[in-house]
């Protein structure tokens, strides 16, 4: 049988977690600053986000006999365009468009055919049909065997929709056998389920994977677990929204999981903390940190953006009672939501001293396209770019400006910011944390460190932008 071969690209943003503006250009002319740029750059990459991509994870785990399929992430390997391609796939990510049409249309360029798939794809497919040879369409773990089928018979079609949320308790089990592990800080990557039924107004989760949970067989999960245990012995990454959000599942889950003695790191809501049994379980099974989007202080701000599920008057006690059970929390704050005031910077910086919160993450609203939020910010006239202009809403971490906040004038809003973040992340106050960590106090002091950089250099692109648009800033660097 002719063997066909099929390589999955994943595209850095040219912004965003891959590093800020500052990091992205060699701007500098001295000697000294770019070496120190250059290596930075490289320890940002694989140090911290060096996680493999799930999606191309699970398509290449999807076996038809005469189809071999090859992961590329440009994060660290070059195009193999040396090779022989029957078809090259390439995620399509709402932030990192441009990059993945240029890729498109130079391969397209050089004969090889083009499928594009991912979040944007399955959102704006319109916007996409011409920088593909194919297309598909949402969550593809089913649709995908098609492709790959139609490609040894000769039949490809030029769109393949995935008409239902595959059900994943019928999917197979993640190989990793198209990675090449050693590229990444750890390559043990796990969803549960999939779906949100929230509806918070900045998120497109329940915009691509809908609003009933998913749930991946509990026999699988562990199957899975068990068996990457074996080619690699690091960290997890549990990469459900909300790793708590059916917590019968996830408590019979956990439990299940504590004799294979990992160490592992999720997402969840703060109602964790409420459920003693279930924090118990997830100690229990390794949980050494959680990320917790608390967003916005203000009860008012949450329900404008149609977030509902964590009152704030819960928040400071289920955060205590998660550290208690010696789980780190990564605590994600957006700064500038509809009904924030200036008053919500003190308010910010106080929680977190009240709390302890391990890491903080001090967001800027980034209205995705395709979002509720992005489509009342155009109609308000408050985006800073075309709202047909995509590429203008590129990823990016806390470095850009591209809405008006509603109760903030801009030339406010940004110096508040910058001195917000000034405050919170300073060397001392990441020692301070480091020692306070429940545990993993290491890499609470990596982390801690590694945004006192960060927020700099975010501190100084926003100062830039705000230059450009005209405002004048009273902050101090
Ligand atoms: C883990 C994660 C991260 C990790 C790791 C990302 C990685 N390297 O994989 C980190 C922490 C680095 C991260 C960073 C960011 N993230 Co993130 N992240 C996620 C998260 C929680 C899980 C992603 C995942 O693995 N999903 C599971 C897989 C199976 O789903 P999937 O990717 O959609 O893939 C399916 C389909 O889309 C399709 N598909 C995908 N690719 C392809 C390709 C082909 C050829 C085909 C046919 C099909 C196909 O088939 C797949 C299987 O069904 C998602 C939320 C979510 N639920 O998806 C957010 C999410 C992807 N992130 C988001 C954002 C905004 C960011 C940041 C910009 C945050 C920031 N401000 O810095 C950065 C940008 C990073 C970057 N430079 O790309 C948004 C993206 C919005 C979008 N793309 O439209 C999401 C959706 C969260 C949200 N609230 O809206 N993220
Ligand atoms: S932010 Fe979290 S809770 Fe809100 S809709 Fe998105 S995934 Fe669901």
């Amino acid at each position: 049988m002719v063997q066909r071969s099929v390589l999955l690209v994943f595209i850095p943003a040219d912004s965003g977690t891959d590093g800020p503006a500052h990091l992205q250009k060699d701007v500098s002319s001295n000697g000294f600053k770019r070496l120190k740029d250059g290596m930075l750059k490289s320890v940002i990459k694989r140090a911290q986000f060096a996680i493999p991509p799930l999606s191309l994870m699970i398509l290449s785990s999807i076996e038809v006999d005469g189809v071999q399929q090859t992961i590329c992430d440009l994060r660290f390997e070059t195009l193999p365009l040396d090779k022989q391609w029957d078809l090259i796939g390439i995620s399509v990510q709402t932030g990192a468009v441009k990059p993945a049409f240029e890729l498109a249309a130079m391969l397209r360029q050089k004969g090889f055919r083009v499928v594009l798939g991912g979040p944007y794809v399955t959102v704006f497919p319109e916007r996409c049909r011409e920088h593909g040879d194919i297309l598909v369409r949402g969550e593809a773990d089913e649709i995908w065997k098609d492709v790959l089928c139609d490609l040894v018979d000769g039949s490809l079609k030029p769109d393949y929709t995935a008409a239902v949320f595959p059900d994943l308790s019928s999917t197979g089990s993640v190989k990793k056998s198209a990675l090449d592990i050693s590229n990444y800080f750890t390559t043990n990557v796990v969803q549960t389920t999939r779906g949100c039924p929230y509806s918070c107004d900045f998120c497109n989760v329940h915009v691509m994977n809908g609003h009933k949970l998913r749930h991946r067989r509990i026999g699988d999960v562990v199957h899975d677990v068990e068996h990457f245990l074996k080619e690699d012995k690091r960290i997890f990454f549990f990469l459900d929204d909300t790793v708590n959000a059916d917590e019968a599942y996830a408590e019979k889950l956990f439990r299940e999981l504590i004799p294979l003695k990992i160490s592992w790191v999720g997402q969840a809501t703060t109602k964790l903390g409420e459920n003693p049994q279930l924090l118990e379980a997830f100690a229990r099974s390794g949980c050494g940190a959680l990320l917790v989007g608390i967003e916005s202080l203000a009860d008012a701000s949450n329900r404008a953006h149609h977030k509902f599920h964590n009152p704030i008057e819960r928040q400071a006690e289920c955060i205590g009672n998660i550290r208690s059970a010696g789980i780190c929390v990564y605590g994600s704050f957006i700064y500038g939501l509809d009904e924030d005031t200036l008053l919500e910077q003190q308010t910010i910086e106080t929680f977190i001293h009240e709390t302890g919160i391990d890491v903080p993450g001090i967001n800027l609203l980034r209205p995705i396209p395709g979002t509720g939020v992005f489509d009342r910010l155009a109609d308000e006239g408050r985006l800073l770019h075309d709202r047909h202009d995509h590429d203008a809403f590129r990823f990016s971490w806390a470095q850009e400006i591209l809405y008006r906040p509603k109760r903030i004038p801009l030339e406010e809003f940004i110096p508040s910011y910058t001195e917000l973040t000034r405050r919170i992340f300073t060397p001392a106050q990441a020692i301070r944390r480091a020692l306070a960590a429940p545990t993993l106090k290491s890499a609470v002091l990596m982390f801690n460190l590694f945004y006192v950089h960060m927020y700099g250099l975010s501190r100084k692109d926003l100062l830039g932008q705000m230059a450009a648009l005209d405002v004048e800033s009273s902050s101090t660097l």
